[in-house]
């Protein structure tokens, strides 16, 4: 069995200037991750003053240079990995938000369940937590939202900020932050004022008291996450004022102390109710752009719809001209096959900066997929995205397969090539076979109801929004298959930058794999391969579980090269993952067919 190793001891203390305190462990608890401990032993660490002002550092040969401890830390994380020469943090703010309830359960997590919350007594286990700070800090990432963005006012009390405290006291060593996402009617819900309106003057000094509170039992902490008038949460909206009235009445508490205020993009059914979902938030954000405080950012996720295996990139990126913006992308698969499918989200977040570029962004946040499972993600592969989330947080420009393969060689690292060629491989695949599985050639949205797994396209609840209504977004019929957001439609191309708007605007010229995203298209229209609409399809959903029995076939042939209990949870989970394909496939086509068919022989 591959000896597995988690490095222990590294606290960013002048201690560790002079020695090395590593010990490897067996991780008897299948608590792996990609950590190894076989540092050479002769390494020199050095401060430079004269270093660019960040946590970046310099490698040549074993001496680490950096202008910070956190630097060396990161330097040392980057020597493991077998990296040489300099590098720096592209975006300074590379935060996780754990979508984690006090009760100890996780929304949209499988993998088990809170790190943080819900324990016996309430205590979590340090040791777990230091692994996962080391394992954050490994690839950069420096802040953490420690509660799900649907916020209970309760982690405001008095008793939560001492958990909160006793949290960031532990992960403050490995250069994590920690943030709070926190429920804007927190001071009315705790009973202790009528009203949360943002411009009453008992509100605003609530919470000056509050950010006042927080910052004395933790002086680092980063500030908050909302997610407000979306969903059911509550928002200034309740008291009819905007989103910039509560942002910066936030901001103005943290403000003091140096903090943040993430204010999400994610509504709709709000104040633009019956309105496309995708351009309800450019029509509920433009208005106050140019209008928040200097120190709230405005948190969007990378497509206009909800993390779906494929969307085009959210407009509202291009939109927001004079606010602050970070993007929020989904690590934890809600919409890609949960804890059970092997997807590598790299392409995908790669394809969203290929959009969006990065420099308009000043942060990233990632949706953790982290729990108390032993694997830590569910699924062995999932550690990669979690790993990718960082490096690519850290450094945009590297590449998916870059990504795949260091966390190949850390994580499986007796796979000789060509084997881990052929492991790599699969890595890269995976997602675009995710895409030709579900959701081919622009199809959204047709998940299961509420849970989001497997397939529903005849989903329809009379009484629920018609926005969580799959027909309400395939809008399949004899005549074609598709959401029209062109100009003959809903407009949402409009709300694109050119090209894409003329690009997305025509059938001609839209790319193939948003097409059923932006028209409705006929079944019998020609697709670039030659083959009709509907025959593309089928053929799409074909090649997607094609390439599902390939990965299976490449695991069998690792299976000489990685640890039994490790190469056989995967294989399980790829036996389920070619099933839930094979699923897809039957329901979908079975269900377009009957208006193809009817199209195609009237
Ligand atoms: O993707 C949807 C999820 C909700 C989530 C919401 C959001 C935290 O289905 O579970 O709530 O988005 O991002 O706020």
């Amino acid at each position: 069995m591959t000896p597995l190793y988690i490095w222990r001891g590294w606290g960013v203390s002048l201690l560790f200037l002079f020695m090395w305190t590593g010990i490897g462990l067996h991780a008897e608890d299948g608590s792996r991750l990609w950590l190894r401990c076989d540092m050479p032993k002769d390494i020199t660490l050095k401060i430079d003053s004269t270093m660019p002002d960040d946590d970046g550092y310099r490698i040549s040969g074993h001496t680490v240079t950096a202008r910070t401890q956190m630097g060396l830390l990161y330097g040392r994380y980057a020597l493991l990995r077998g990296e040489q020469g300099e590098s720096h943090p592209f975006f300074k703010l590379r935060i996780l938000n754990h979508w984690d309830n006090l009760d100890g359960s996780i929304e949209r997590g499988y993998a088990g369940q809170s790190i943080f919350w819900g324990m016996e007594n309430d205590r979590f286990d340090p040791a777990r937590l230091r692994y996962y700070a080391q394992a954050c800090a490994s690839v950069g990432i420096n802040g953490t939202v420690l509660n799900n963005v649907n916020a209970s006012p309760a982690i405001l009390t008095r008793a939560y900020i001492n958990k909160v405290k006793a949290i960031a006291d532990v992960l403050r060593t490995y250069g994590i932050r920690v943030y709070l996402s926190v429920n804007f009617a927190s001071p009315k819900a705790l009973g202790q004022l009528p009203t949360a309106d943002p411009l009453d003057k008992r509100v605003q000094r609530w919470w000056k008291r509050k950010a006042d509170e927080l910052y004395k039992a933790i002086p680092d902490f980063g500030g908050f996450l909302v997610k407000a008038n979306s969903e059911g949460q509550p928002g200034p909206f309740d008291y009819g004022r905007s989103h910039a009235d509560g942002a910066n009445m936030l901001a103005d508490a943290l403000r003091p102390h140096g903090g943040i205020v993430m204010w999400r993009s994610f509504v709709y059914g709000a104040r633009h109710k019956g309105e496309d979902r995708v351009m309800q938030a450019v029509s509920e954000f433009l208005p106050c752009d140019g209008q928040f405080r200097d120190n709230v950012i405005l948190q969007s996720k990378n497509g206009p719809l909800d993390f779906q295996p494929r969307e085009p990139y959210a407009p509202i990126f291009d939109q927001m001209k004079d606010t602050k913006q970070m993007a929020e992308l989904q690590i934890t698969q809600e919409y890609l096959g949960q804890g059970n499918h092997l997807v590598f989200l790299a392409p995908m977040w790669k394809e969203f900066f290929s959009y969006v570029s990065p420099s308009r962004l000043v942060g990233i946040a990632g949706v953790a997929n982290v729990g108390d499972d032993s694997n830590w993600c569910g699924h062995h592969f999932a550690q990669a995205n979690w790993y990718a989330f960082g490096r690519l947080a850290w450094n945009p420009s590297l590449t998916a397969r870059q990504i795949a393969d260091e966390w190949l060689n850390q994580t499986f690292d007796s796979i000789p090539a060509p084997a881990h060629d052929n492991a790599l491989s699969l890595m890269l695949r995976s997602r675009e076979a995710c895409v030709d599985y579900m959701m081919p050639l622009g199809l959204h949205h047709i998940f299961k109801f509420d849970h989001h797994y497997g397939p529903e396209p005849d989903g329809f609840k009379a009484d629920y929004p018609l926005e969580w209504c799959p027909v309400y977004y395939h809008q399949a019929d004899s005549a074609g298959v598709g959401f029209n957001r062109s100009t003959s439609g809903t407009g949402a191309t409009q709300q694109y930058r050119e090209p894409y708007r003329s690009q997305y605007d025509h059938l001609g010229t839209c790319p193939e794999r948003y097409l059923l995203w932006f028209h409705h298209v006929p079944w019998t229209y020609r697709t670039l391969s030659g083959r009709t609409l509907w025959e593309e399809m089928q053929h799409r959903y074909q090649r997607g579980v094609d390439e599902v029995a390939d990965f299976q076939r490449i695991w069998q042939q690792l299976k000489p090269y990685v640890d039994e209990q490790r190469w056989h949870e995967v294989e399980q989970k790829l036996q389920v993952q070619l099933r839930d394909a094979q699923e897809w496939q039957q329901v979908c086509i079975g269900y377009f067919s009957k208006f193809a068919q009817r199209s195609v022989e009237p």
